[in-house]
């Protein structure tokens, strides 16, 4: 087997007959560090959630899965896919004001040329939900909010206005079912890629706590910084003078305590047993 990319959190294969494997490891990522302790069961968890996302949306856009053996040492946490040609833009739909597009709405009241309402805050629900397309950064940066219009002059007018049809049906569907079940879906991002037919297909993961902001529904509150689904006994930790650490300062954060490791193992399998329905086993 070859090995072709390491994320922060996932690896990427390609097995002797050319079926990727996109591999989800236990590795949390913190205030743009990867920790060095690992979630048990994290991997396991999200790649289950992704399939099961990729089903309920085969219906909006065909995706990359195949069938295909996964290796014992990957069972549970792997996806068999097939190679496509990846769409070089990061596909982001926003249903909520924050991060990197609260940065660019408070400096000039729009995102990725898109002028948004005044008097929004960090949480502001948006009057709908927005295709903020950004580039994808090297190594270590953060992706670039661009407009769509750039999209259009990179990839062609039809395939931006694909990209951004799929990225908002794929981002309501998954915001609205998360809603229903108590979890706010403020952003997702996708990964797009055509197949040798010229399909655009649904690849990567999808609708993950590690591919969009998860926030608890019932602890909704617009003008500060949300609570985290699935990072927030995390980022407490690390930012509480129990850790030690000093966020502002060079050195990465320490080692997690197994109370905060297994209080973050449980919200995944939470989000997983609300969303899906099914019993984390
Ligand atoms: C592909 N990635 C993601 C990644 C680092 C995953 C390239 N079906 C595909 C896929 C997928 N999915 C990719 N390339 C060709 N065909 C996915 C961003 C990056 C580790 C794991 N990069």
């Amino acid at each position: 087997m070859k090995h072709l990319y390491s994320g922060k959190v996932r690896e990427l294969y390609e097995t002797g007959d050319g079926v990727l494997l996109l591999v989800a490891t236990d590795r949390i990522s913190a205030f743009d560090y990867v920790l060095e302790t690992p979630i048990p069961d994290k991997g396991k968890i999200l790649t289950q959630l992704s399939l099961w996302w990729f089903e309920r949306l085969a219906d909006i856009v065909p995706n990359h899965l195949v069938q295909a053996p996964i290796p014992a040492e990957f069972a549970g946490r792997a996806m068999a896919c097939r190679r496509l040609s990846m769409v070089p833009v990061e596909c982001v739909a926003r249903g909520y004001l924050t991060g990197s597009a609260l940065t660019d709405y408070r400096r000039s009241g729009e995102v990725c040329g898109i002028s948004l309402p005044p008097g929004l805050s960090d949480g502001s629900r948006l009057p709908a939900p927005v295709f903020t397309p950004a580039t994808k950064a090297p190594r270590g940066e953060h992706d670039m909010n661009i407009p769509a219009a750039v999209v259009a002059d990179r990839s062609g007018p039809a395939v931006a206005a694909e990209l951004a049809r799929i990225t908002l049906e794929v981002y309501r569907r998954g915001a609205e079912l998360a809603a229903a079940r108590g979890i706010i879906v403020a952003d997702t991002k996708i990964e797009l890629g055509f197949d040798a037919s010229g399909t655009l297909l649904l690849a990567d993961e999808v609708l993950t706590p590690d591919s969009s902001r998860f926030w608890p529904a019932d602890q909704w509150m617009p003008g500060r910084s949300q609570p985290s689904f699935d990072k927030q006994y995390v980022r407490d930790w690390l930012t509480s003078p129990a850790s030690g650490w000093n966020r502002r300062g060079p050195e990465p954060p320490p080692p997690l305590p197994p109370g905060v490791v297994e209080r973050t193992r449980r919200t995944y399998i939470e989000a997983y047993e609300r969303l899906t329905g099914l019993q984390w086993s």
